[in-house]
């Protein structure tokens, strides 16, 4: 593990520590001294990757909290803390509803239900997970309630979408959407109840929380709904704020995904929470779609239209898998562009809450415009789930950036990156902790370099020894072959996620005739392949294939690194000789350069294959060459003619990724473990550094570099040797 990620990872655990009250945690030391509900979620997640227990009682305490209605409270008040925040308890009042839990104390409004992927997601970290199935039966009933409530209470039209009531129930509180229908209420603040606002004492700047205009009118609808002692019809009809809004339906959409899957674990049956999931993604996608807009757009309920205001949470959907193909790639063109950061701008960080072109965006004033690290940690997901994957990675990484550089803060300036609201704020570190063991850490394979040095004792494999020979003409090989590999790649290699369907493609006829076409390899002299560029691509296409013939014909379903020694010891035969995926690496593109794991060079001093070297390396290889695994580059096809181009964007698109952090404050350049294997191939460290300035793209990392000549440190990114599946 880099040790970078070590420490910070320590940080984020002992900010949990410090919030946790005892069987829950504060979403901050100071400014919220209670349990919220969907901070809760989040926690859950992050916990649930070391500390399976706190992660469980998390959600069983803000469970214990539900209204018997289903109802799950967006606070519930710690009565040892109380005295520091606004509203609490006194002014809630929901002692007034007969649905209001005894013996506990909480607001009277609900939030986005993020419980059910929670829940998944502590079975799917767990160790143990057997041991979390007592947690997963006594939870989905209580899962279950709260869906089911808010599809009865707060859909009556039966929709699919259900509306909320109180900006405070969207978790986004001063988004810009929520400006129309709160303006248009009519408040005499005369009447209004007196109070006094808390949340002010706590922060460095009163402007980077909502207004006082903006608390009257939350103040308002907290008195109307207690005045109509929170029941749902009555509230229904008077209520001037109602409003279907995409990032709460996305969520519940997404969390209607889990509860399939739950269900699924414990043996129950999960027709209800499919068909809720199906109907809700559906309403999304048709009824929240702004045509003009490209985008998704909360619906005023009272005003009967789209609120025509577009923030990040227009695009959450995308995690729910709501939208149509059509519309996943016209959200993405919005969301890259310069309203939104595009990728690689260089000036801005990741996903800013609202448009940075609108008049209303702020960069430093809470959900009107810095960048928050939950939305974004589920806009990634969403945007991963639809394949586009360069994105995600570039949120990812940026994520990691703001919280390491600037510290772990509840939100983010969007240019500077600078820290707002409270410091040590718990879903920050908790989703540092989920993106570090989803991204970076994940290694499901104990078996490290030792593996490969097994490797050397064990039986080769020739892969290509079949009886059935191609029809083709020998002269015509290599040609066919390319275009078979060519053929694999359109139909079962996902360049833009570097994923191969490995199950898929075992069965296709494709398969099959490349196998044939491998066959006739050992009657083929690869000296009949012409200049450099064919040579390139013909040997990078080859290795590739190799690559996945053998995760094929070995049946590998979790990691290369199953087999040891499997990059050396499977091979083709190809004319009078053999040659593995390693002899096509180090022998051949890097001209008999000794591999990292090995004290040997791959070919001897009178070994024939020598003969094929080329030189000079080209370090651009490394990026295309595909071990299948998940931190190698994206899998494609090379063509001899463009072959240099392809490679130039192979490395712009590998140094752009998560495979490279830049950290100036740090003094520090986190780079994928590849940089350290093949330092020679990129002329050492200085040539590095000369390679990471051409092909970034964020200017201020770019500068960084060439600014600071000696004075930074690399560190290296753990590898994931995970497969590419
Ligand atoms: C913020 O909201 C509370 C009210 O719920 C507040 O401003 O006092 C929001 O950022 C919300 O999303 C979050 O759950 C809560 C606690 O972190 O703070």
């Amino acid at each position: 593990m880099s040790r970078i990620f070590a420490d910070y990872l320590e940080k984020a655990k002992k900010i949990l520590a410090d919030n946790w009250a005892g069987s829950s945690t504060k979403p901050s030391p100071a400014l919220y001294p209670h349990q919220w509900n969907w901070d809760s979620g989040f926690i859950a997640i992050g916990r649930s990757h070391y500390d399976t227990a706190r992660a469980m009682l998390e959600i069983e305490t803000l469970f214990e909290a539900q209204w018997s209605n289903g109802m799950l409270p967006q606070i519930v008040f710690n009565p040892e803390e109380l005295g520091h925040y606004f509203p609490e308890p006194d002014f809630w009042q929901t002692e007034r509803s007969p649905n209001a839990p005894k013996g506990k104390l909480t607001s009277g409004i609900t939030m986005p239900p993020v419980h059910a992927i929670a829940a998944e997601k502590i079975y799917q970290h767990a160790r143990r997970p057997r041991r979390v199935l007592p947690f997963l039966k006594e939870i989905y009933p209580k899962l279950l309630d709260l869906h089911a409530y808010l599809y009865r209470e707060r859909d009556p039209a039966g929709e699919g979408l259900v509306y909320i009531r109180h900006p405070w129930e969207s978790g986004i509180d001063n988004s810009p959407t929520w400006d129309l229908p709160l303006r248009r209420m009519k408040l005499d603040t005369d009447s209004l109840p007196r109070y006094r606002r808390m949340d002010v004492n706590h922060v460095a700047d009163p402007s980077m929380r909502p207004s006082d205009d903006d608390y009257d009118r939350y103040v308002y609808l907290v008195d109307l709904f207690r005045r109509f002692s929170y029941d749902e019809a009555a509230i229904r009809e008077k209520c001037p704020f109602l409003v279907q809004d995409p990032l709460v339906n996305a969520i519940l959409a997404r969390a209607d995904e889990s509860l399939v899957r739950i269900a699924e674990i414990i043996g129950e049956s999960p027709d209800v929470p499919r068909a809720w999931a199906e109907k809700t993604a559906n309403a999304i996608r048709t009824k929240l779609w702004h045509r003009e807009h490209d985008m998704f757009d909360a619906f005023d309920l009272v005003a009967h239209e789209l609120i025509e205001v577009d923030t990040a949470a227009g695009f959450l959907p995308l995690w729910a898998g709501a939208p149509t193909r059509d519309q996943a790639q016209r959200l993405y063109e919005r969301l890259n562009s310069s309203s939104f950061c595009a990728l690689h701008q260089g000036n801005c960080f990741t996903i800013p809450n609202y448009d940075t072109e609108k008049e209303g965006f702020d960069r430093s004033n809470y959900w009107r415009g810095p960048v928050w690290i939950n939305i974004n940690w589920m806009l990634a997901q969403g945007l991963r789930r639809y394949g586009y994957s360069l994105k995600a990675d570039s949120i990812q990484k940026d994520l990691l950036q703001l919280s390491i550089r600037f510290g772990f803060y509840e939100y983010f300036d969007s240019f500077e990156g600078s820290g707002y609201g409270s410091d040590n704020f718990s879903w920050t570190a908790a989703l540092f902790i989920d993106l570090v063991n989803e991204f970076y850490e994940k290694d499901t394979t104990s078996a490290g370099i030792g593996s490969e040095l097994r490797g050397f004792f064990r039986e080769e494999t020739v892969l290509n020894d079949g009886d059935e020979m191609p029809d083709c003409g020998i002269q015509n090989l290599a040609g066919e072959l390319m275009l078979s590999i060519r053929a694999l790649r359109d139909r079962f290699y996902n360049t833009k996620r570097g994923l191969v369907d490995y199950d898929q493609l075992k069965e296709s006829l494709e398969y099959r005739s490349y196998r044939v076409l491998t066959n006739g390899l050992r009657q083929f002299n690869p000296e009949m392949i012409m200049g450099r560029k064919g040579k390139i691509a013909f040997w990078i296409n080859l290795y590739n294939t190799i690559v996945v013939d053998a995760i094929v014909t070995l049946g590998i379903t979790a990691s290369v690194k199953e087999v040891p020694g499997f990059f050396r010891n499977m091979k083709y035969r190809i004319g009078k000789y053999v040659f593995s995926a390693d002899d096509i690496e180090h022998g051949i593109l890097r001209g008999n350069a000794r591999p990292f794991f090995s004290p040997f060079r791959p070919f001897g001093s009178r070994d024939p294959r020598k003969a094929f070297m080329l030189f000079p390396v080209d370090p651009r290889i490394h990026f295309a060459l595909v071990c299948g695994s998940r931190s190698c580059a994206p899998i494609d096809y090379y063509d001899a003619e463009t072959v240099y181009d392809q490679l130039e964007v192979a490395a712009k698109s590998f140094v752009n990724s998560s495979e490279v952090l830049i950290l100036p404050e740090e003094k520090k350049i986190l780079i994928s473990e590849i940089f350290r294997w093949y330092e020679k191939d990129f002329g050492g460290r200085e040539g590095i550094k000369d390679f990471l300035t051409d092909y970034l793209v964020d200017l201020k990392a770019k500068s960084f570099i060439s600014d600071n000549y000696r004075g930074f440190v690399f560190e290296y990114l753990h590898y994931d040797w995970n497969l590419n599946r």
